[in-house]
């Protein structure tokens, strides 16, 4: 029986940099579920990355076209183009965040305004923006998932500009989801534990947190981007048909400690 009834939909994965990303964990468990992958890239840097990794993906067609997410005219073109080639989608994952790396260090207090603007912009306010676009090709209903972490429902030391951009994401992810419900379109949110991807990359004591996870977390280890794309599977799938606004945590039960 199928019970994801993910054969044949058209979903939309943003945020593939390389064979580490998020993204690319969750477009291999969507490509295993039969979807048909359409992938976005922010940097020209990349798209051979994406390209590369694509192909490794048997069976199935798949589409790539360029998205920087702080450009409504690359928004609306991604989107006009993916319109002409499939007409219908039935599913965006948005992995994307960024911040400028000084305003990740020191304290959250000295954050410039125009380092605040740029990561709130690109980690918060593009999932808005490219919802607004990819709900008129959601015809038939749809799901869209984003990725957060911890640090924007608490304070983690370091994430400092991040978990403000993170918990204007989540509250996001709560206005959206009440807007399009109606139209069959649900909104939900990953919360991963930390992965080691190129985001990740040049973080001082990144080999620190997770050891901490592997001694206090309830289940003692990390996650990985698999389990994460299992999850986003699952939010994309019919299995998940009840559930919209919701921040569902992959992270071997961190969150619940004090
Ligand atoms: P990656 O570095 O693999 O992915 C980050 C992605 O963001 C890149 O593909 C990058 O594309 C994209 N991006 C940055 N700026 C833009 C832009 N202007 N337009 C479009 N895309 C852009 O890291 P992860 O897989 O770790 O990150 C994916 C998501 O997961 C992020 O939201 C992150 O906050 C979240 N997350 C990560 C955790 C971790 O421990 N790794 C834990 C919890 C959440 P490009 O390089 O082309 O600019
Ligand atoms: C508490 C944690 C420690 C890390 C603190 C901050 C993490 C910030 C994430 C943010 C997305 C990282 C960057 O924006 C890096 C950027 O300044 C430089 N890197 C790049 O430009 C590369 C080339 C591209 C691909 O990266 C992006 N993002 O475009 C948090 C840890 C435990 C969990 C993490 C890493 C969470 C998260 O949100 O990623």
């Amino acid at each position: 029986m199928d019970l994801l009834s993910l054969q044949g939909k058209n979903i939309v994965v943003m945020g593939v940099a390389n064979q580490r990303s998020i993204a690319w964990g969750i477009a291999r468990s969507l490509h295993e579920a039969g979807a048909n992958l359409i992938f976005t890239y922010a940097g020209e840097r990349l798209e051979r990355n994406v390209r590369d990794l694509a192909e490794t993906l048997e069976g199935q067609q798949y589409r790539i076209f360029p998205c920087d997410v702080t450009s409504d005219e690359d928004i609306a073109s991604c989107f006009g183009a993916i319109k002409a080639e499939v007409g219908t989608i039935h599913g965006l994952a948005h992995c994307i965040a960024f911040a400028n790396k000084d305003d990740l260090k020191g304290e959250f207090a000295d954050t410039s305004r125009d380092g605040f603007a740029l990561s709130l912009d690109i980690s918060a306010y593009s999932l808005t923006a490219v919802a607004k676009v990819a709900q008129e090709l959601m015809t038939e209903g749809g799901s869209i998932v984003t990725l957060t972490y911890l640090g924007g429902e608490r304070v983690v030391k370091n994430y400092n500009l991040m978990g403000v951009a993170k918990a204007a994401l989540e509250a996001s992810v709560k206005y959206l989801a009440n807007d399009l419900g109606q139209r069959n379109i649900r909104v939900n949110s990953i919360s991963a534990g930390p992965i080691r991807t190129l985001s990740a990359k040049g973080i001082g004591d990144f080999n620190s947190i997770l050891k901490e996870i592997e001694e206090k977390a309830p289940m003692r280890r990390n996650v990985t981007q698999e389990e994460v794309g299992d999850v986003a599977t699952f939010l994309m799938s019919n299995l998940s048909r009840g559930i919209t606004g919701e921040n569902i945590h992959v992270d071997s039960g961190y969150h619940i400690l004090g």
